[in-house]
């Protein structure tokens, strides 16, 4: 079943993040009108403000981009953080829209929603058949009641809400700080102060050994309004650009983008989480969408983004 834009008031839940972000831009040539609100207007962890807020402006779709996120230390470190925050995030905005009549919801999740030793490629369908991997299990588990949430207001009240499980994103507006953000960011950063202060040697995580699908956060916005447009069915519809490489491998490019050799070295007390998490993104294909740009463009764009922060 289509859903047409046009003249649509839709909600980007979450438009200050890198994936807000992104739908926003994204969503800028479309006919529709792009409604925000930061957390100054609504806090989307308060049940009661959530509802006042979603009955007083009615959107008539729903951009989910609004999640506590974080890389494999953040998610080992703050479990309560990243299970609470994000159970509560989705149920009040879900039963807040539901109130409203919000009739277009779309659900975003993550590819550690599947299991850690699960199939590669992961089809959508691998979802709850094995144990999660425990670096990320609580965001996991939150993402797979939003998941079911989603697919409860479908079976309950015939909702037409649908859920996309990206894979790792990266990209303008990314979090640089390198105790919480994701690899592709916190080693952009490395290389660069590495490069700024002529060091000999980048240190990465773990073994370096693990796999990594990475889709640049435009791509991924450009494949969510395509979803938002055209998807309409009970599962959740995977989101991957179908690219791996090592951390290693990922580190040597990162270092040809940034311009600096530097001798990798790996600090083995850190965890490398999931071997390999490349998702199936077949069924989206299928579809009709596969828009991705190659990994050293996206990184060399992400880089020009570090840049322009000025991070000191
Ligand atoms: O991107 P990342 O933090 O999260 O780590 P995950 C990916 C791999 O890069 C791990 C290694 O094996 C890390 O050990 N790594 C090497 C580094 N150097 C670094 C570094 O300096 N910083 C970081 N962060 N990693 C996340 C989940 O898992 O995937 C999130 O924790 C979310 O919840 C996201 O699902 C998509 O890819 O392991």
């Amino acid at each position: 079943m289509a859903y047409d834009l046009e003249g649509k008031r839709i909600w980007v839940a979450g438009h200050r993040g890198m994936v807000g972000g992104a739908v926003v831009r994204r969503l800028a040539s479309e006919p529709c009108k792009v409604i925000t609100a930061g957390r100054d207007v609504v806090d989307l962890t308060d049940q009661r403000a959530v509802l006042d807020w979603m009955l007083d402006t009615r959107p008539d779709a729903i951009v989910m981009a609004a999640a506590k996120v974080g890389g494999i230390k953040a998610n080992a470190d703050f479990p309560v953080d990243f299970l609470h925050q994000n159970l509560m995030i989705e149920a009040n905005i879900c039963a807040a829209a539901h109130a409203a009549d919000v009739g277009r919801f779309l659900f975003l999740g993550s590819s550690c929603i599947y299991p850690k030793m699960a199939p590669q490629p992961i089809p959508e369908d691998s979802l709850l058949t094995g144990p999660l991997e425990p670096t990320n299990e609580w965001y996991a588990i939150a993402k797979i009641a939003g998941i079911k949430l989603v697919q409860a207001y479908r079976t309950q009240y015939g909702r037409d809400w649908v859920s996309a499980m990206p894979t790792n994103l990266y990209g303008p507006g990314d979090n640089y700080d390198l105790e919480t953000s994701h690899v592709l960011p916190a080693l952009l950063r490395k290389f660069h102060t590495a490069k700024e202060t002529d060091a000999p040697e980048v240190e990465l995580w773990g073994s370096g050994t693990p796999l990594r699908e990475f889709l640049h956060c435009d791509d991924l916005a450009d494949a969510l309004v395509f979803l938002l447009k055209t998807y309409s069915e009970y599962e959740h519809i995977n989101v991957g650009s179908g690219v791996e490489v090592t951390i290693s491998a990922l580190a040597e490019t990162i270092a040809d983008v940034v311009g600096y050799k530097a001798k990798l070295t790996f600090d083995a007390s850190k965890p490398d989480g999931t071997p390999r998490k490349l998702m199936d993104s077949g069924r989206l294909h299928a579809l009709g969408w596969n828009n991705v740009r190659p990994l050293r463009d996206g990184i060399a764009d992400a880089y020009q983004d570090f840049l322009a922060m000025n991070l000191p």
